[in-house]
């Protein structure tokens, strides 16, 4: 159950009548196979109405060091439409180990419903710590539900446990 925990806390996730930034983080990401471990998270992001959004993101580390975290794709997507934010600091993975990447997307009107974030890319951390962490800036804030949708590991983690 500690791991779960664990897991769960990393992500932050925040609903928020006052103000208009919604963070989200997650450094809980880990390679122990020395080749780098895929991973993909999903947020869901409710609008109450039409609304301008525009986000940063940037990859770090909570120790000492440069974070060895690859981000290759963050994207909100809505019924099959999508919005990809842009790598405005890129790290060149074939040349360094380690390095912070920046994501940003410009504002752009989103419609009303039920929107997902979701941030894909190679963890080759062998410690825990490295991850990333972004901003989402809302003018509406009152209509906003930011919830982590998809703990992969965390979620199978249990279920073992369930059944033991
Ligand atoms: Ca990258």
């Amino acid at each position: 159950m500690k791991a779960l925990l664990t897991a769960v806390a990393a992500v932050v996730f925040a609903t928020s009548a006052a103000a208009g930034t919604v963070t989200l983080s997650n450094y809980s990401h880990q390679d122990l196979t020395g080749f780098g471990t895929d991973f993909d998270d999903i947020y869901t992001l409710n609008l109450g109405n039409d609304t301008w959004v525009s986000g940063l993101l940037a990859t770090s580390a909570q120790l000492a060091g440069l974070p060895g975290i690859d981000v290759q794709s963050v994207t909100l997507r809505r019924l099959g439409s999508g919005v990809n934010w842009a790598e405005t600091v890129a790290i060149d993975w074939d040349v360094a180990d380690g390095g912070i990447e920046k994501w940003a997307l410009t504002p752009v009107q989103l419609a009303a419903g039920q929107w997902q974030l979701e941030v894909k890319g190679v963890s080759y951390a062998d410690k825990t710590g490295n991850g990333y962490s972004a901003s989402v800036e809302l003018p509406e804030p009152a209509s906003v539900a930011l919830a982590a949708l998809a703990l992969a590991g965390a979620g199978l983690a249990s279920a073992r446990r369930r059944k033991a």
